[in-house]
């Protein structure tokens, strides 16, 4: 239902909606009051929804002052994370579906996973970790396809209190070394083959040519996926499969404080190389949960789907914790939204009576532009909330979610949040607030969303207004600390604005004081959904013997949101060619993984630099934006040739 109550269209959930919603719009007025009000009365009360050990005295304990930052939630409380996913639903529904796993193939049996089996599969992991040498604190790195297998690694890390690190399966070899050493892991998780999409990743192989850059002392599980060959290392590879055959089912959970690290997760800032987000057991569980039931208006007996990969925390929190926890079935996809056709995902939905779908605007977007007839031809009349993450969603994506997925009668809730959050932090809540397309409108319970202006620092609090989005206060599944570097950790969050949690992104509040994410104001780019430093890639780039200096922006782009746009300046006396372009494309590839494959290269015979030699990329993304005429203040210039040059060579003109 459409209205034009404000300058934008509002979108009210339906009478049926409003009526079997977990919270109204007067109850989150109430709560979300409650929660700013008195976080102590408010999280003691909601940290109760997990099982604690020794329930928690200390409720919130707190401080973002610049030099001594540390946030602790519920800190004298223990408890186990597998055994809140697990355990404590095996008496009421132990028999009920936990995770539906859907083969990447559609000819190949979708498996039903009860909470029972998977209680089983869990221990039987954590025998065989434990076997291994895995023991409390140590690190475990999960290099899995979406198999529940990655399911059951990730809660038998958590089973025994090993921290677990997740790195995409798309990754590479030399990314996937560098998290393995970064925290110095145990154990590495793999399988031999990933299918997807049609494909068959060679996974082992991978983590083999990275375990030649890792300590020897590393050992390696394998999960058989395809039985596909693979080499083998004497006393250094296991085989799951055959472990698993005798390995004891029970495993008696260990006992872990609130603020015990659960796991480790790698993600892209505006410089460096990729750091590792810690999240821990207690407050992260909590707020994964409380997200997952009320932004989807989880029911019991509902079927979920979050269609992001565990190598994400879209995944972490929203495919394994936050359902699991809450005793929900959790769909697990390996696959692709267009294999073996486009109409894949609705295919999915038709045949498992998916309630909850969630995903990422850039599946939409490549979705859309095949068609309505792929949605049309599936029956979707149990979906009741649909959801998107991961980058602004753009008004047509909205729209066709909304009319074509949707049928027009699903709330559609955007949900803006970071691998650093670990939960949501922004959604409209879908009984509770009329949507409107491409806003996620207002914060989560206990958060302290606020706009300050970039330049004063000071919060805005009048609206309509615009300026970077901050967190004043904490929340329970915020990031505690960078993995082995703490002071990386307050600098790049706390350093900017003092006082503040510092997101990295801009927003704007309209006249109903609503949320709109306009997108990051700092130099990491989003593409596919998928966050990546400029750095990085750059870092890549010089890498190569040809190249001697490289700049990368993002510029707008389709389907992807933003493209890759590199800026490369070769060494003296190497020639520009096709072959070159190419070359330097796979080298980037391969060092960080196809999702940072460069979408354009242009030759730069210098690049824009203010006279005390910093690169200015400000100038560098409106010409990849094809914005010539806002370039701004080119005064500070060591150079000023060098632009014009630029523009003159700027790849895919017009
Ligand atoms: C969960 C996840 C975080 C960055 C974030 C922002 C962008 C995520 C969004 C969104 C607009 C949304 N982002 N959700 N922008 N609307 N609903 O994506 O984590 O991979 O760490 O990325 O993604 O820019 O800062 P992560």
């Amino acid at each position: 239902m459409s209205s034009e109550t404000t300058s934008n269209p509002t979108y009210a959930p339906s009478a049926e909606m409003v009526s079997r919603a977990h919270i109204s719009a007067a109850k989150y007025d109430e709560m979300y009051a409650a929660s700013i009000a008195d976080p102590d009365g408010f999280w003691g009360e909601h940290g109760k929804r997990i099982d604690w050990i020794k329930p928690f005295t200390k409720v919130k304990s707190t401080s973002f002052e610049p030099g001594k930052v540390d946030i602790k939630w519920f800190e004298d409380g223990t408890l186990n994370v597998a055994a809140n996913c697990i355990d404590r639903h095996l008496e009421t529904r132990g028999d009920q579906t936990a995770i539906i796993w859907e083969p990447d193939s559609p000819e190949d049996k979708a498996l039903h996973i009860t909470y029972k089996d998977l209680h089983r599969s869990v221990c039987k992991m954590a025998n065989i970790l434990e076997d291994l040498g895995v023991r409390k604190g140590d690190r475990v790195v999960i290099y899995l396809p979406m198999i529940p297998e990655a399911a059951y690694a990730m809660l038998a890390c958590a089973r025994i209190g090993a921290i677990h690190s997740i790195v995409f399966a798309g990754f590479s070899p030399d990314a996937l070394a560098a998290r393995i050493n970064g925290c110095d892991a145990k154990v590495v998780i793999t399988a031999d083959y990933a299918p997807r999409g049609g494909r068959n990743t060679p996974l082992k192989s991978n983590a083999d040519a990275a375990l030649l850059h890792t300590k020897d002392s590393v050992k390696c599980l394998v999960v058989k996926r395809t039985g596909g060959q693979t080499t083998w290392v004497q006393d250094r590879d296991y085989d799951y499969n055959e472990l698993a055959m005798e390995a004891d089912d029970y495993s008696k959970p260990a006992e872990m404080n609130a603020e015990d690290p659960l796991f480790i997760l790698y993600t892209s800032g505006s410089t460096g190389q990729p750091k590792g987000v810690v999240h821990c057991s207690g407050g992260y569980l909590v707020y994964a949960a409380m997200t997952q039931e009320y932004t989807f208006d989880y029911h019991e007996g509902d079927i979920y789907w979050c269609t992001a990969d565990v190598g994400w925390v879209t995944g972490h929190s929203y495919i394994v914790y936050g359902p699991l926890a809450n005793g929900a079935t959790t769909l697990m996809f390996e696959g692709t939204p267009t294999y073996p056709d486009a109409s894949r995902f609705w295919q999915v939905c038709e045949k498992h009576k998916v309630n909850q779908f969630y995903t990422a605007p850039t599946a939409l977007r490549a979705l859309m532009g095949q068609g309505n007839e792929y949605v049309e031809k599936c029956d979707l009349s149990d979906l009741r909330v649909l959801g998107t993450v991961g980058e602004p969603i753009n008004p047509e994506a909205w729209n066709w979610y909304n009319d074509v997925v949707g049928g027009g009668r699903c709330p559609i809730v955007d949900t803006w949040w970071q691998t650093e959050t670990g939960g949501h932090m922004m959604t409209p809540l879908p009984g509770a607030h009329a949507t409107k397309p491409g806003s996620a409108m207002k914060p989560f319970f206990g958060v302290k969303a606020v706009v300050l202006d970039p330049h004063s620092g000071e919060e805005i609090d009048t609206y309509p207004t615009e300026g970077v989005l901050c967190i004043a206060d904490s929340w329970p599944s915020q990031m505690r600390t960078v993995w082995g570097d703490h002071g990386r950790f307050e600098k790049t969050y706390f350093s900017d604005y003092k006082g503040y949690y510092f997101a990295g992104d801009g927003c704007r509040r309209d006249e109903d004081g609503d949320f709109w994410i306009t997108g990051r104001v700092d130099d990491v780019i989003n593409v596919s959904g998928h966050r990546m430093g400029t750095a990085e890639v750059e870092s890549a780039l010089v890498a190569h013997a040809a190249v001697a200096e490289a700049a990368v922006v993002g510029y707008p782009h389709d389907i992807k949101g933003q493209g890759i746009y590199c800026y490369v300046t070769l060494m003296n006396g190497v020639e520009p060619t096709d072959e070159l372009y190419k070359e330097l494309r796979t080298w980037v590839r391969t060092e960080i993984g196809p999702i940072a494959s460069p979408d354009l290269i242009q030759w730069a015979p210098g690049l824009p630099k203010t006279r005390s030699g910093k690169i200015m990329r400000r100038i560098l993304r409106k010409i990849a934006e094809n914005d010539f005429g806002a370039l701004g203040d080119t005064s500070t210039l060591a150079e000023p040739a060098v632009v014009d040059d630029l523009i003159e060579n700027r790849m895919n003109k017009g």
